[in-house]
C-alpha cells in the first residue's frame, strides 16, 4: 500500500477518487419516517427523491476506511430527512463525524436506552463511543454533509433501529427543531 489523498466538495459531498458510492431514496426508507401515508405521498408526487448519498474510499489490507455522507434537505410530515441509524457489528468499535456543511442532529443511543444528541454544525467533530447506535438527521435547507472514518471491520447492524426505531425522533414543530419521545418506542 502507498499513501494516497483525496478532494472532498464540502458543498456536496462529492470525493474524487472514491471507491464506491450509494444511494437511498424515500422508497427505500419505509419504516424510518411516522407519517407513512405522507412517506407514499412523497414518493408519488415528488418522484421518489434521493434523501442521501454514501461515498465511500477503502483500500484493501487498510485498518481504517473513510467516505462522506450527504444528507439533502426535506421533511416528511414535518419529520426532517435522517440515515438509517445503526449499531456497529463490532460493538467495540467507535467512530469520527466530522461535519462540514448544512445543519444536523447527531442522535445518539445506548443499548439501555440513555440517549445523546450533538449539533452538526461545520467544523464540529463528533467522537460516536463504542457500543452507541448513531443516526444523522438534517435540520438545515441546504445539504448536510459529514466525513467519517472508523475501522473496516466496524460492520453496520440495522436489525435492532428497523425493529424498534430510536427513542427520540426530530421534528419541525411551530417553526422550530424539536427532539421528541419517539410514540413508538415503549420506554
Ligand atoms: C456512516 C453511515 C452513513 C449512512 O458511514 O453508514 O452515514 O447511514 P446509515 O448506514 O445509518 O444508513 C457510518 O456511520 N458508518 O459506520
Ligand atoms: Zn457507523
Amino acid at each position: 500500500m502507498i499513501p494516497e489523498h483525496v478532494v472532498i466538495d464540502d458543498k456536496s459531498g462529492l470525493m474524487t477518487p472514491n471507491t464506491g458510492r450509494y444511494r437511498k431514496r424515500l422508497s427505500e426508507l419505509r419504516g424510518l419516517f411516522q407519517d407513512a401515508q405522507v412517506l407514499e405521498a412523497e414518493i408519488r408526487t415528488k418522484g421518489d427523491p434521493v434523501v442521501y448519498e454514501v461515498i465511500e474510499y477503502k483500500k484493501g489490507g487498510s485498518d481504517l476506511f473513510f467516505g462522506t455522507t450527504a444528507i439533502l434537505p426535506g421533511k416528511v410530515n414535518g419529520e426532517y430527512y435522517m440515515t438509517r441509524g445503526h449499531f456497529h457489528k463490532r460493538r467495540d468499535m467507535g467512530e469520527v463525524y466530522y461535519t462540514r456543511n448544512g445543519a444536523g442532529i447527531l442522535l445518539l443511543e445506548s443499548p439501555d436506552g440513555e440517549t445523546s444528541v450533538i449539533e452538526m454544525r461545520p467544523g464540529t467533530c463528533a467522537f460516536i463511543a463504542p457500543n452507541w447506535a448513531h443516526r444523522s438527521i438534517n435540520i438545515g435547507a441546504e445539504s448536510l454533509v459529514f466525513v467519517w472514518v472508523c475501522s473496516v471491520d466496524a460492520g453496520h447492524d440495522y436489525g435492532q433501529i428497523v425493529r424498534t426505531g430510536m427513542r427520540k425522533i426530530v421534528v419541525e414543530r411551530e417553526g422550530k427543531v424539536a427532539v421528541l419521545d419517539n410514540p413508538g418506542v415503549v420506554p
